[in-house]
């Protein structure tokens, strides 16, 4: 770089001018400054945790500079502070996060500090896990374009800018995560608005990037990626690093197609406060880092150039600590939540899916009709009143070929419940999904973000998994970890159970119980068509993640159909169905087991036993006061599920009425699930290990006659 001076007052050195560049400098002394701080408060023990930014100010300035705040979007990796300032967040408001105060605005105490969130600023609420954020950010920037191609949302022009951008970055070590390669895919099969900026410091923890990547250079092997414009710089020089980002900023905002930056950083402050780097890294290396630190490297250019003598950087220095010392003091004094608080914004606070708002009358018209048609329908009908719902998944559109469409009549998922989707409200709403799940869930929360509503949907349930960190720590702690600032409420459907003579163990699992342990879902298991169609439309309608769950054998079975119950027709969760009146045993259940539970209850009647039936609906929440008032008439239960005996959904609710409940009981509480084994192929050995009618009803007998 060859700096064009016109003198010491108006130096012009790539379109910045000399307070300009004071200003750059500033703020990288300003980022070093703060992780000093937090660093001597941690070792006071007046906070709790400390990343640093180190190392990495000079290339998150310049993105800072390129980018627009409050205008593009940002998913920023732990180590940007540097960028976080000069988008404007303010030291005040990082050290909120560091003492876990209670007007933190990241995180109102919630997480760990370094990992961003600001409304005002649109940077989207950080997690730990690395990799997760990249999907996010493909969401959120899809969710721009779609704004942009669907005249029906309402106000859509002010949710979007036709020239936005959305920004991610993450270490070179998090590129290894698969979720990140699936973030590229997808980028670029979309050709969408996003930049990558990967600071590699060279190593991960104690990891060096050989050990990551192939060659050790992750720009290398992205740059076959059609569409994608891909730099390499060195992340400590301040302005290639500012090319590099303006060069990738306007490929993206021509809409060209997404950006990816390489920056070669240091680390000069070991991984985090838990780390020492002396333990891996030999003193030689340590050295050659320290002669790149960015920081001394842009004072050396100031004063090299004119710009700056020692003294003027030395009052920026000082006025700098002034700032910080002030803010650090003013942090510490701050009010903490109260610890009565702990509980709040798991769920939203503002929509309550079992309030009586959600309990609304059926209006059944034509014929009974069966699950598979009860969703479809219902799908259509809330697609047709929220534009905002966007459906996706594998299979899920009729036909992605645009040509074809016409010719055929469509898939519609394998089961075919989203048929006639695409079809009925377009490709930008309905679409298929490449074969990954994480993608399929990361990019609805991404979306989410952005206020969209994602509907999708995963093939199988025995293919949730690899979904599961998005599911897990992404999209149930969302709300939590924000402060209630951002949130995502998507609906995920998923196809799930057995019974299927034939599906095997990786077509028939269960496993509702997995999910609820994790707090920030609620979770529906409808067990007929009237049902499915009134809590999907409670899902799509709260402002929760629901996990919708679909039982298989149940989609076009006779015995559960129903007429369609109209437009405005939703089940309030948490609200069990009595679907038996019994006065001996109460049975609770849910899903498939229902109807078993059912067929048992007219068997135990020959032996003049009297059998309530209680399908629980949803399980998160689920019906304790149903649960309590029945049991409370019959003293006898048995809780029955498809799922395996050891930890399914029945090992809670057992526990809970042996603990609450106990005076009431006077028969041991039964359970009745499948053996703890996988789902074997053959229909013998299937019958054998899911619980049948037979178990159900042996369960009944062996309670009443306790
Ligand atoms: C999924 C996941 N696995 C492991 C960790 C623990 N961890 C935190 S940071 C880190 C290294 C990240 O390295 P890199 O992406 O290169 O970024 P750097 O910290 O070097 O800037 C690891 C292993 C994590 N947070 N998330």
């Amino acid at each position: 770089m060859k700096a064009v001076l016109n003198g010491r007052d108006a130096a012009v050195v790539d379109g910045l001018q000399r307070d300009d560049l004071l200003a750059v400098y500033r703020v990288m002394v300003l980022s070093r400054k703060l992780d000093d701080k937090e660093i001597q408060l941690k070792n006071q023990s007046q906070i709790f945790f400390q990343i640093s930014g180190a190392g990495h100010e000079a290339v998150l300035v310049a993105a800072g500079l390129t980018l627009r705040t409050g205008y593009d979007w940002f998913f920023p990796y732990y180590r940007d502070r540097a960028l976080c300032l000069q988008l404007g967040v303010t030291p005040y408001e990082m050290l909120l996060a560091a003492v876990g105060a209670k007007d933190d605005p990241a995180s109102g105490g919630r997480q760990m500090p370094s990992h961003w969130g600001h409304t005002a600023f649109n940077i989207v609420s950080g997690s730990s896990p690395t990799g997760t954020q990249v999907l996010h950010a493909v969401g959120n920037a899809e969710a721009g374009v779609i704004y942009s191609r669907v005249p029906q949302i309402p106000d859509r022009e002010l949710k979007y800018h036709p020239d936005e951008l959305t920004y991610v970055s993450l270490g070179e070590g998090a590129t290894s995560e698969g979720e990140v390669w699936e973030a590229f895919n997808t980028a670029c099969t979309k050709r969408l608005p996003l930049l990558f900026l990967v600071e590699d410091n060279g190593y991960a923890i104690s990891v060096p990037v050989e050990v990551q990547t192939p060659g050790g250079d992750i720009s290398r092997l992205l740059r076959s990626f059609p569409g994608l414009h891909v730099d390499s710089i060195d992340g400590t020089d301040f302005f290639a690093s500012l090319r590099a980002m303006r060069e990738a900023a306007d490929y993206v905002r021509t809409r060209q197609g997404p950006a990816f930056v390489h920056a070669r950083v240091i680390r000069p402050y070991s991984h985090s406060l838990s780390d020492d780097e002396k333990l891996y890294k030999p003193p030689a290396e340590r050295e050659a880092e320290a002669r790149r630190d960015p920081i001394p490297r842009f004072a050396e250019f100031l004063k090299k150039d004119g710009l700056a003598t020692a003294e003027d950087l030395a009052v920026i220095a000082a006025d700098v600590e002034r700032e910080v010392n002030d803010a650090a003091l003013k942090a510490l004094a701050a009010a903490k939540p109260s610890r009565t608080s702990a509980m709040l914004w798991v769920y939203s606070p503002d929509v309550d899916p079992s309030s009586a708002a959600f309990d609304t009358p059926a209006v059944p018209e034509g014929k009974p009709d069966t699950m598979v048609a009860a969703i479809n329908r219902t799908l259509k009908d809330e697609m047709a009143r929220d534009a905002r719902i966007v459906v996706f998944g594998e299979d899920v559109a009729d036909a992605s070929k645009k040509e074809s469409l016409p010719l055929v009549p469509g898939k519609g998922g394998v089961f075919k419940l989203t048929h006639g989707l695409q079809r009925l409200y377009g490709d930008d709403r309905v679409f298929n999904a490449p074969l990954a799940e994480a993608n399929i869930v990361g990019r609805a929360i991404g979306m989410a973000t952005r206020k969209l509503k994602p509907v999708v949907e995963i093939q199988f349930f025995d293919y949730i998994w690899p979904a599961m960190m998005q599911i897990r720590d992404e999209m149930t702690m969302m709300r939590y970890r924000s402060g209630n600032t951002w949130s995502c409420p998507v609906v995920i459907r998923v196809p799930i159970g057995g019974y299927l003579r034939g599906g095997g163990p990786y077509h028939s699992q269960s496993g509702e119980s997995i999910f609820a342990h994790c707090p920030g879902i609620r979770i529906a298991y409808p067990s007929n068509a009237v049902d499915a169609a009134g809590l999907l439309r409670t899902a799509i309608r709260c402002d929760d993640p629901v996990l919708f769950l679909e039982h298989k054998h149940l989609y076009r079975q006779t015995y559960n159909k129903g007429e369609y119950p109209g437009k405005e027709f939703m089940i309030p969760f948490g609200r069990a169905r009595l679907r038996r009146e019994g006065d001996h045993v109460l049975v609770v259940t849910w899903g498939a087991l229902v109807q078993r539970s059912l067929l048992a209850a007219q068997q135990a009647e020959k032996d003049q036993i009297s059998v309530a039936v209680l399908d629980l609906r949803t399980i998160v929440p689920y019906d304790w006061d149903a649960i309590r008032t029945h049991l409370a008439r019959t003293n006898r239960i048995v809780i029955a599920h498809e799922d395996q005996v050891t930890c399914g959904f029945g090992a809670e609710l057992a526990a809970r009425v042996a603990g609450e409940l106990f005076e009431h009981l006077d028969a041991p509480v039964r359970r009745v699930g499948a053996l703890d084994c996988p789902v074997a192929y053959n229909p013998d050995l299937e019958e054998a290990i899911l619980p049948q009618s037979a178990d159900v009803l042996k369960a009944i007998r062996d309670t009443a006659r306790y």
